[in-house]
């Protein structure tokens, strides 16, 4: 009686467990693996239908053995004692062949795979190197200037892509290992600093893709994420040459005593406003903020500014830049700005509302 009782709550949660776990994989799903939009993720989840399915035949037939086995030589009786085997030489060379054999056939489509990953079949017809760099936690972006060679085009938490074209990517960090993961364009491959890592995708459809550090980073790597966006290629190509420029000057008083405080508050520390810099040279500490305005999300995916359609909405926008100046730690616990700017750790020069208003109206220009 009572043990039929356990099984029956036992059965209850493991049929609960199993329904969240078959949910969480559904394909809708922004970050969903079993939804792919570019080459490389099919043929990641290609390779994982494979394995998997090839694993529950193999589970379903050493299952069903052990059953029949438990069944077929069961006791019968209290005094019933079973044959007893001690040794099988032939069971046992078959079960060490057959995985052994298994394994390999395994082997060819995973190096395959593997070597797909780093070999972009059309790879030669891609022009644009998108270089990605770590930091607790946010990412960087650099994409070659396409006016001078010497250079590079820098933005943060948000790039676009042109679809139907293979994007290859160098991966590094300046801190801790991160991973680059964007579930629906390409599995993961860790960020290693001043080890470099590469890899490549490509998005079949025009969209928003979602991204995440795949590899534990510190307190604030659950927060650290951002959107890759698949434009067509004149798009891009427009996109690119607005992020090589500065934001437009605006003549608003209040926009330009907010850049005046940016100034003077210490921002431009780790904080710059120009995209150009030279081929390789370092970052800065923080994200740049040359076009912050026209960005999805803030903080690293942490706020969202645009509207369901992807346009920037510029009450959320402005809304949000208020949050995060007014406690960045709020948003997102451990991050370097509030550690590291005066404004935050040094009492005497926390920022008044009107500066962080001043401030806000700076940023929002930033378009
Ligand atoms: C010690 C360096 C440092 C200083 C000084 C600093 N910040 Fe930051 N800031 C950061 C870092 C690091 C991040 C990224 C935080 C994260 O996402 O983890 C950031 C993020 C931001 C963001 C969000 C950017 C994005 O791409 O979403 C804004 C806006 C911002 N800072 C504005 C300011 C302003 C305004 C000041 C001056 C009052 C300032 N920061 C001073 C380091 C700094
Ligand atoms: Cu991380």
């Amino acid at each position: 009686m009572r043990l039929q009782k356990i099984s029956k709550t036992s059965f209850f949660i493991a049929t609960t467990l199993l329904t969240l776990l078959i949910t969480a994989c559904y394909p809708d799903h922004n970050q969903s693996t079993f939804d792919p939009q570019g080459p490389v993720a099919a043929s990641q989840l290609n390779l994982f239908w494979w394995i998997f399915i090839g694993g529950m035949i193999v589970f379903v037939l050493v299952e069903g053995a052990l059953v029949y086995a438990m069944i077929k030589f069961r006791a019968r009786s209290e005094s019933d004692i079973p044959a007893q085997t001690h040794g099988n030489t032939r069971l046992e060379i078959i079960w060490t062949a057959v995985p052994a054999l298994l394994l390999l056939i395994i082997m060819v489509p995973t190096i395959n795979g593997l070597f797909y990953m780093y070999e972009a079949p059309k790879l030669h017809q891609a022009n644009h190197v998108l270089e990605v760099i770590g930091h607790q936690w946010w990412f960087e972006f650099r994409y070659p200037d396409p006016n001078d060679p010497e250079k590079e085009i820098v933005t943060a938490n948000e790039v676009y892509i042109p679809v139907g074209y293979p994007v290859p990517l160098n991966l590094d960090s300046v801190d801790v290992i991160h991973s680059f993961w964007v579930p629906k364009l390409a599995g993961k491959t860790d960020m290693v600093p001043g080890e470099g890592n590469y890899m490549w995708f490509e998005a079949d459809v025009p969209g928003e893709y979602y991204g995440q550090c795949a590899e534990y980073c510190g307190t604030s790597h659950a927060n650290m994420k951002f959107k890759v966006i698949a434009v067509s290629e004149p798009d891009f190509k427009s996109w690119l040459q607005v992020q090589s420029n500065p934001a437009l000057e605006s003549s608003d008083p209040l926009v330009q005593e907010g850049a005046g405080v940016f100034k003077s508050a210490g921002c431009t520390g780790c904080h710059a406003t120009k995209t150009v810099v030279n081929k390789g040279s370092k970052g800065r500490v923080g994200p740049n903020l040359a076009h912050v305005a026209s960005r999805r999300n803030l903080a690293a995916g942490m706020l969202r500014n645009s509207d369901e359609n992807g346009s920037v909405n510029d009450a959320l926008l402005q809304k949000n830049l208020r949050t995060w100046l007014q406690d960045p730690n709020e948003v997102k616990p451990g991050n370097l700005m509030s550690s590291g700017a005066q404004v935050y750790t040094d009492p005497d020069k926390k920022l008044t509302e009107e500066q962080i208003s001043q401030l806000v109206h700076y940023l929002s220009s930033l378009k």
